[in-house]
């Protein structure tokens, strides 16, 4: 096992769309455990494989709730085949450390995916989990939750992390 970096916005390869894996074999198997170790480091309940820089259609889920009895879950090659509802959900993404944002996401999603062990399986969600499998394949589409705000919310975010880069950029300079 053994921990992933961590790649932020305004990493290219967040903007990427991540390939379908065509062979399930122990290099995949590795690299699940290791993302689920780095999600579980974060802490955070949600990670794709672009994320750790791998375009590999790959995302691990655990919502860490005991009244969410689900535990990891782990998908390969995930679509979603039906949605249906909207709703809203205050979003924060690994990638985007300090930023939350409210946004619209569909209520209740099908999602098709492979296994670790190379089955088919069809998950039916709602809730929460609903809205981690929409955003996390969302990263493997090149996609965040940023890139979903509207044009007011988005500026907001982009003015926000500028300066916090700027912020940075002084402390750098001041040494602290
Ligand atoms: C995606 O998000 C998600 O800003 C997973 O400073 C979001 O794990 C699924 C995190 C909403 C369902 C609903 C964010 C950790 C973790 C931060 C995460 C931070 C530290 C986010
Ligand atoms: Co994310």
């Amino acid at each position: 096992m053994a921990l992933l970096t961590i790649h932020t916005y305004p990493d290219p390869v967040l903007k990427e769309q991540a390939k379908p894996v065509t062979e399930i074999d122990s290099r995949v198997r590795k690299l699940i455990d290791d993302m689920a170790e780095t999600m579980y480091d974060a802490p955070g309940i949600g990670l794709a494989a672009n994320q750790v820089g791998k375009l590999e259609q790959i995302i691990v889920i655990d919502l860490q709730k005991p009244e969410i009895q689900q535990g990891l879950i782990a998908l390969i090659n995930p679509v979603i085949i039906k949605a249906e509802g909207t709703t809203k959900y205050e979003e924060g993404c690994l990638s985007v450390p300090g930023f939350y944002a409210k946004v619209k996401r569909h209520e209740k999603v099908t999602v098709r995916a492979l296994s670790p062990e190379g089955k088919q399986i069809t998950l039916e969600a709602d809730g929460l989990l609903a809205i981690a499998l929409q955003h996390e394949i969302d990263h493997l589409n090149g996609y965040l939750f940023v890139d979903r705000l509207g044009p007011v919310g988005r500026e907001l975010f982009k003015r926000k992390w500028k300066k916090r880069m700027a912020d940075k950029g002084k402390s750098f300079a001041r040494g602290s």
